[in-house]
């Protein structure tokens, strides 16, 4: 085990130990490393965006490559998930100003971790944000949004083949909500962020939490 509690750890100098820690299911050195970051000020947008997310997308092509099985692939996700719930509390903040965001995943989409670090990046700015995780369907989003009447809705999109199924959902929300904002994220927007713009109003591709947080900020001011 580490002895990472001495050292100064940044995102990017524990990324090697921590991708081999994720890949080996060793979820206490994962932990070490990520509390070193944050108590060396890392904040929690890098932490996702300079340690969590490239360990992930490493874990892929070493998936897509047949260098590690699938079910290392879930363990490796499931630690991050859990390192992600642990985090939660340091990124609630009191300052809540009754602005809400619902974050789904497209309908058919299974990846849930950036839907996951967006929702916390909307907690992070004082919104109150209700994170539906993966797997629900359209009419399922259409009844939450109108239980909850939010000021902004997020979608996920990460593998392309979904851009049908995000089009349908977004044609669905459009014909009850004309005006609600949505913004769609995740790696499908790199191909597909500027179609989906062009054929939704008020539709906004966002391919990073930075972006992300500018986009914030403008609504908040
Ligand atoms: C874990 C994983 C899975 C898990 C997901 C479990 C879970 N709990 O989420 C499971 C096993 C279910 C899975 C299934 C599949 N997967 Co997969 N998976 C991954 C893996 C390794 C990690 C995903 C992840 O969490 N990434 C880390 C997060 C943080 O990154 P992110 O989603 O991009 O999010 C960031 C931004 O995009 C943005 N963002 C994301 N969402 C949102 C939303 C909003 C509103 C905003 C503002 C921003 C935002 O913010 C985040 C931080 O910057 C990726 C590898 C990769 N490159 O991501 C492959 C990957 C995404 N999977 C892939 C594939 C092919 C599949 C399957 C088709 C495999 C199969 N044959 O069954 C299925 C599809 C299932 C489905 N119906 O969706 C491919 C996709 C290729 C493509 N471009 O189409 C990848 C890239 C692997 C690869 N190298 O080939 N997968």
């Amino acid at each position: 085990m580490s002895q990472s509690k001495s050292l100064k750890l940044t995102p990017l100098d524990g990324f090697g130990r921590f991708l081999d820690a994720l890949i080996q299911g060793d979820e206490a050195e994962c932990a070490l490393i990520t509390n070193c970051a944050l108590e060396n000020d890392t904040s929690i947008t890098n932490l996702y965006q300079g340690l969590f997310q490239p360990a992930l997308y490493r874990v892929g092509e070493l998936w897509a490559a047949n260098r590690i099985s699938v079910a290392t692939e879930h363990m490796a996700t499931a630690i991050t998930e859990g390192l992600m719930n642990r985090i939660y509390p340091h990124l609630i903040t009191h300052n809540h100003h009754g602005r809400k965001v619902v974050i789904a995943t497209v309908e058919g989409e299974l990846h849930q971790v950036g839907a996951k670090m967006a929702a916390d990046v909307f907690e992070m700015h004082g919104w109150d944000s209700l994170y539906l995780g993966s797997g629900q369907s359209t009419a399922t989003l259409l009844s939450v949004l109108g239980k909850t009447q939010p000021d902004m809705v997020g979608l996920s999109f990460s593998v392309f083949y979904h851009m049908d199924s995000l089009k349908n959902m977004l044609a669905q929300i459009r014909e009850t909500y004309p005006d609600l904002p949505i913004l769609v994220g995740g790696q499908g927007v790199d191909l597909g962020g500027n179609e989906i713009e062009e054929a939704f109003s008020n539709v906004t591709s966002i391919s990073n939490l930075d972006l992300l947080s500018g986009v914030i900020l403008n609504v908040d001011e």
